[in-house]
Formats: structure tokens, C-alpha cells, sequence
């Protein structure tokens, strides 16, 4: 290779490379980019020790055929996770997010306030008030921020009506 084959040619930065066929990817590699087993359900939950009573929405979703992640965190205790889930959801392929939350239950809520996808909120039954307190948090939202209210520890059903939104 002579010396002027093995210098690179400069370039002014505003050349258009030229486009042949071989610059295109194929159909099978381009695809492989796209993750075909993403989930398409958000299962989160205030706390880990949610989780039992949360269970149901993801055997309900299981049944369904549909696929679903599971994520703890807490409006509360960690926001900034919050938001940046809830921000980052749809465009990861979420459909829809069923958030369950005990006691001062804002995830549900603050979940919606940063998505647009369907927001299901699930009502824990906590040790004092049996629930009313999570059930009046995640039922009173205010007009603008949309939350589906499930029973108090009505788990299932938030997974049946994730499947019923995914359906249509
Ligand atoms: C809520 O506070 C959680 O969803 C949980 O139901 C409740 C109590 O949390 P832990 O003290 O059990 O972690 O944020």
C-alpha cells in the first residue's frame, strides 16, 4: 500500500457520505435492536413488604399471557425513582402501570402525574386503618390526574384490568 492509499482523504465535516446498499443494515440486524420480550405491564409498590399482597396482579397478568416487570419504589422514600420511571415508561413499551401503595398511598397518583399510560392504583390494607387510608389517597385524585381505584388489597382485579386495557 503506497502512502497516499493509507492516508485517510480530510474532510470539511459538511461532506453527505454517499449511501450505497452495503451501508444499509440488513432486516435481520436491524431488528435485533428491538427487544420483542419487553414488558408491557409496570407492576410497583411502595414497599418490599407489599409485595405478598401485590402477588395477585401478577399471577392475573401471568394467566393473561401478558408480560410484566416488577419494581419497588416509593413516592415517598424515593421520588427521584418515581419520576424517573414513570417518565421513561412508555417509551420503554409500557401499556399500562398498576401501582400499590399502603398508609399515605401517593404513588399511584404521583405515578400518574408523570405518564400518560393508564395508571391502576391498588389500596394496601395497612395496620391501623384497614386500608381507608390508602383507599381515600388513591380514590381522591384531583380532575386532571387520572387513577383507576381498585379494592383495598384488590391486587387481581388491578391485573385484569391491566389485561382489559391491553386487550382493546
Ligand atoms: C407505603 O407505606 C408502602 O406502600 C407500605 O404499604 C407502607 C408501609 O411501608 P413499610 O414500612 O412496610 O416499608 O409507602
Amino acid at each position: 500500500m503506497t502512502e497516499a492509499e493509507s492516508t485517510p482523504t480530510p474532510t470539511t465535516g459538511t461532506e453527505v457520505p454517499e449511501q450505497t446498499p452495503e451501508a444499509m443494515p440488513d432486516v435481520e440486524s436491524a431488528f435485533a435492536e428491538i427487544d420483542v420480550d419487553s414488558p408491557l405491564v409496570g407492576i410497583i409498590m411502595g414497599s418490599a413488604n407489599d409485595k405478598p399482597k401485590m402477588q395477585p396482579a401478577g399471577k392475573a397478568l401471568e394467566e393473561a399471557g401478558i408480560r410484566y416487570e416488577v419494581r419497588v419504589m416509593s413516592a415517598h422514600r424515593t421520588p427521584d425513582l418515581v419520576v424517573e420511571y414513570c417518565k421513561a415508561a412508555q417509551m420503554r413499551g409500557l401499556k399500562a402501570i398498576i401501582a400499590g401503595a399502603g398508609m399515605s398511598a401517593a404513588l399511584p397518583g404521583v405515578a400518574a402525574a408523570h405518564t400518560s399510560l393508564p395508571v391502576i392504583g391498588v389500596p394496601i390494607a395497612g395496620k391501623n386503618l384497614g386500608g381507608m387510608d390508602a383507599l381515600l389517597a388513591i380514590a381522591q385524585m384531583p380532575p386532571g390526574v387520572p387513577v383507576a381505584c381498585m379494592a383495598v388489597d384488590g391486587a387481581k382485579n388491578a391485573g385484569l384490568y391491566a389485561a382489559r386495557i391491553i386487550g382493546l
